[in-house]
């Protein structure tokens, strides 16, 4: 046996997956807040972690440099889900991906004149197909972080971006008008390798899929 890799990124993804991961029997050998190591021997043998770019994860698994992943929905939409089936909704990692403007800028009225919007985001893909399903004209400035920034420079006129506690946008004077998506965190799997391993694959998905529903006591299998 080949053993199996599970692709994740650090911060709030691996905060909220390795208490579901723990449930499932899977616990990291070092400590991964701590450890600088990108690979991560756990308590069942045969299965690492490897942490990787949240946007990268998806790009791990579409190649089979890991077997499974975790990734937000908001990632996956930008990286298109080739190769990838999408089993589980883990519902860790729950925000929402908003459209967001400078606090007195009269969206609604904008988009009622048929006006043209710059729109700074790093999510163009699903900023594209939103806008395009409401009719709304923009123009997609793509930026890598800080999108808050642009409307306050005059990069845009509003951004596409994740909201959570909305504290973000409170302390840069936007406002959020409309909702994008809403996003939590999916596993993830190779396609190529769900067939290939499917008996050391599918009860791994499925005592994930039990800790989800609240069944976690149940399923720990050393
Ligand atoms: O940080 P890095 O550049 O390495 O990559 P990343 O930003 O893609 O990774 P990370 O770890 O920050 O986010 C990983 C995943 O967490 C995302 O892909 C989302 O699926 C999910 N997630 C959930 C969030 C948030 N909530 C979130 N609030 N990702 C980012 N944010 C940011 C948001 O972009 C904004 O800057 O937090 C800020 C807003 O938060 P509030 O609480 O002020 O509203
Ligand atoms: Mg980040």
């Amino acid at each position: 046996m080949t053993g199996i890799t599970i692709a994740l990124s650090k911060g709030r993804i691996l905060e909220e997956a390795l208490p579901l991961l723990a449930t499932a029997g899977i616990v990291p050998r070092d400590d991964p807040t701590r450890s600088r190591k990108l690979i991560l021997p756990t308590s069942r043998e045969g299965l690492r972690l490897v942490i990787v770019r949240a946007a990268d994860v998806p790009t791990y698994v579409e190649h089979g440099a890991a077997d499974l992943g975790i990734a937000g929905r908001d990632v996956l939409v930008e990286h298109g889900g080739t190769g990838l089936y999408q089993p589980l909704d883990l519902g860790i990692g729950a925000c929402r991906m908003m459209v967001a403007v400078p606090d007195g800028f009269d969206y609604a009225s904008a988009v009622h004149r048929g006006a043209r919007l710059r729109v700074a985001t790093k999510y163009v893909t699903a900023a594209r197909e939103h806008f395009a399903a409401k009719g709304v004209h923009v123009d997609l400035i793509k930026l890598y972080g800080s999108m808050e920034l642009a409307p306050l420079t005059g990069l845009a006129d509003a951004i596409v971006d994740l909201v959570s506690t909305g504290n973000t946008l409170k302390a840069n004077r936007l406002v959020a008008v409309e909702e994008v998506m809403v996003v939590s965190s999916r596993l993830i799997v190779n396609q190529a390798a769900l067939k290939l391993r499917r008996a050391e694959i599918q009860p791994l998905i499925r005592s994930l899929a039990q800790v989800v529903a609240g069944q976690g006591q149940e399923v720990v299998h050393g």
